[in-house]
């Protein structure tokens, strides 16, 4: 069974420390990673690396930037993460290799981003874990924006042959108006009143953009915390189950 698994930028981050790595966390996903021996590609956020350069020079997903010392800062911050996040998964034992968006994927002027997955297929044929993260991209007419982990993660789930994608984030499922973690998800109608915005700097948006884009999937897709990532990978329950375009 082949995984797009998405480790979000808050939860191996300290999100509100500019480029902070939390240790403990990244470590402990690292291992549940590590456990399991299934096909993986993996997708990170940016968390206190990305969005903070993104955030600063005013760049996200719609405003671009002309300027070249703003792509170069942005995408070294997200080079240096996704360092961290390759040899902590190393350690683990996992074949991580890293995979980065700006040399291959780019939007189009009307946003649509494109990301040829056939690198992606081959080392995942070669028995790799390619790590891929949000990044900033060349978008026609705009200069170069910001691509969202989880708008990677619908692009290798529609482009490779995916069995399922997993969102580990910082709460243990998409939640209802009383922090109850809602068990399935079909329509965005009928949660939008209970999504808010995520809290910290977040030039992608929070949950209610995340279950948007994992409504658009063509496989299923779950949302669930750190503690639930080892559950996830061996195929069990874990938080909330989005089951949109199947
Ligand atoms: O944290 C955004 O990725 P996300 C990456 O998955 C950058 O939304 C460069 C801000």
């Amino acid at each position: 069974m082949t995984t797009v698994l998405k480790l979000g930028g808050s939860v191996i981050t300290e999100k509100e420390t500019p480029e902070t790595v939390d240790e403990a966390a990244l470590s402990a996903a690292s291992r549940a990673v590590g456990i399991s021996d299934e096909p993986l590609v993996i997708v990170h956020g940016g968390g206190s690396f990305g969005h903070h350069h993104a955030a600063t020079r005013g760049v996200d997903t719609t405003e671009g930037t002309q300027d070249a010392a703003d792509v170069r800062a942005i995408h070294r911050a997200m080079g240096a993460l996704n360092e961290r996040v390759v040899d902590a998964l190393a350690e683990a034992g996992v074949a991580a290799v890293p995979m980065r968006p700006l040399s291959v994927g780019h939007k189009t002027a009307d946003a649509a981003f494109v990301l040829p997955t056939d690198a992606v297929e081959a080392a995942l044929g070669e028995g790799f874990v390619p790590v891929l993260h949000g990044d900033v991209v060349a978008h026609a007419e705009s200069g170069a924006s910001v691509v969202s982990g989880d708008t990677l993660v619908v692009e290798l789930a529609e482009g490779l042959s995916v069995d399922r994608v997993g969102l580990c984030s910082t709460v243990p499922g998409v939640l209802d108006e009383d922090g109850t973690v809602i068990d399935r998800i079909e329509r965005f109608d009928t949660v939008a009143a209970a999504l808010g915005d995520s809290d910290a700097t977040d030039v992608t948006g929070g949950m209610a953009g995340k279950v948007r884009t994992l409504l658009d999937l063509p496989v299923p897709a779950s949302v669930f915390g750190p503690e639930a990532l080892e559950a996830f990978l061996a195929g069990d329950p874990a938080g909330t189950r989005i089951l949109g375009g199947e």
